[in-house]
């Protein structure tokens, strides 16, 4: 009885339909897996071939940034954002494009302008950039860490913001305005938690703008963690997606290694499976030594290329039976 007892169980976690890549495994419930990518590595063939065979959705990590993007006032550089979007899409992966407005990594001439024309400057950037990426893009993240840290639950204080609290839905309006096929997200960090005061306040704004009819389609959680994941994350994506918008995982990486580190992975990944407005998981970057933050080897592949822990705990999860489908529908 016992033998029979444990080849049932490993029968169960490893169902029929079990695939072998994060990709091919987050389809099965309608879900892609995707990664940051560098332009600057494509060149690097174990990179690429991770890349290629794994994900199924990319992110440009900066190539398409305000100053990547528009280096001198109205003149317009794509070439290593399409270099990736390219890359991406000849190997038939989508790609979510990444950031149109944001505080940080403005270009020079950018920062040092306010009010008015500054606002001008941005819905022109929107214009174009969104515009020169029309029906390419799964998604944009049209707006960028717009809240402030602590607890007040209000905005960032920048530039873009003095020129008035509306700069966030005139982004908004801007880009679905250009690019009517993109998925519209608002990205930040810090609003993983949901008793997090920045989460209630984004939360806030995403009703304000259901309500209003502000077009907005997603809620990126970039999902930076240290070593632990906050308890009651997988409520934050629930209460997201109950406001009628898609929640993505956005920049996913997660402090540690071993065992602790591959069950937080798991645990990120159940919460997004378990609900189904989650649509799919972003990995900041393909292996360690490419990361951000590469002294606390936060992803799923070490230096080498060689798979952790932490990848196959994602993978056994997105394999696993205890899975919500993600509805594909046709628009936004
Ligand atoms: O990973 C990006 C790194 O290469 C850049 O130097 C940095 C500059 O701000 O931006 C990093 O990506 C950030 C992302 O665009 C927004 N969320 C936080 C990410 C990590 O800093």
């Amino acid at each position: 009885m016992a033998t029979l007892f444990t080849t049932t169980a490993l029968l169960a976690a490893t169902p029929a339909g079990a695939a072998s890549t994060l990709g091919a495994s987050a389809a099965q419930s309608g879900r892609y897996f995707g990664t940051a990518v560098a332009a600057g590595r494509l060149g690097d063939g174990t990179y690429v071939g991770i890349l290629n065979r794994e994900f199924s959705m990319v992110t440009a990590e900066n190539e398409m940034k305000m100053d990547a993007t528009e280096p001198n006032p109205n003149q317009f550089t794509f070439g290593n954002g399409d270099r990736i979007l390219n890359q991406a899409r000849s190997q038939g992966k989508r790609v979510r494009g990444h950031t149109l407005a944001w505080h940080g990594q403005q270009p020079g001439w950018m920062q040092r302008m306010e009010g008015p024309s500054l606002r001008s400057a941005l819905v022109n950037h929107i214009t174009k950039v969104a515009g020169h990426y029309r029906g390419q893009l799964y998604a944009w993240d049209v707006v960028n860490e717009a809240f402030a840290d602590g607890g007040s639950g209000g905005r960032r204080d920048s530039n873009l913001q003095r020129t008035g609290n509306d700069w966030i839905e005139v982004a908004f309006r801007t880009a679905r305005a250009a690019d009517p096929g993109a998925k519209l997200c608002y990205n930040d960090y810090n609003i993983d938690s949901w008793s997090a005061a920045k989460t209630q306040g984004v939360y806030r704004m995403v009703k304000d703008f259901k309500a209003r009819g502000v077009p907005i389609d997603c809620v990126g959680l970039q999902s930076h963690f240290g070593t632990g994941i906050p308890g009651d994350y997988q409520t934050t994506i629930q209460r997201f997606g109950e406001l009628g918008v898609d929640v993505q995982i956005t920049e996913l990486d997660i402090a540690g290694s071993g065992t602790q580190q591959a069950e937080n992975y798991r645990r990120v990944t159940q919460a997004c499976l378990s609900v189904a407005r989650c649509g799919g998981i972003t990995v900041w970057g393909i292996r360690d030594t490419d990361s951000w933050r590469a002294r606390e080897t936060p992803l799923l592949f070490d230096g080498a290329g060689n798979k952790k822990a932490a990848y196959n705990s994602v993978l056994n999860a997105l394999n696993g039976g205890s899975v919500v489908p993600h509805p594909t529908a046709a628009t936004h």
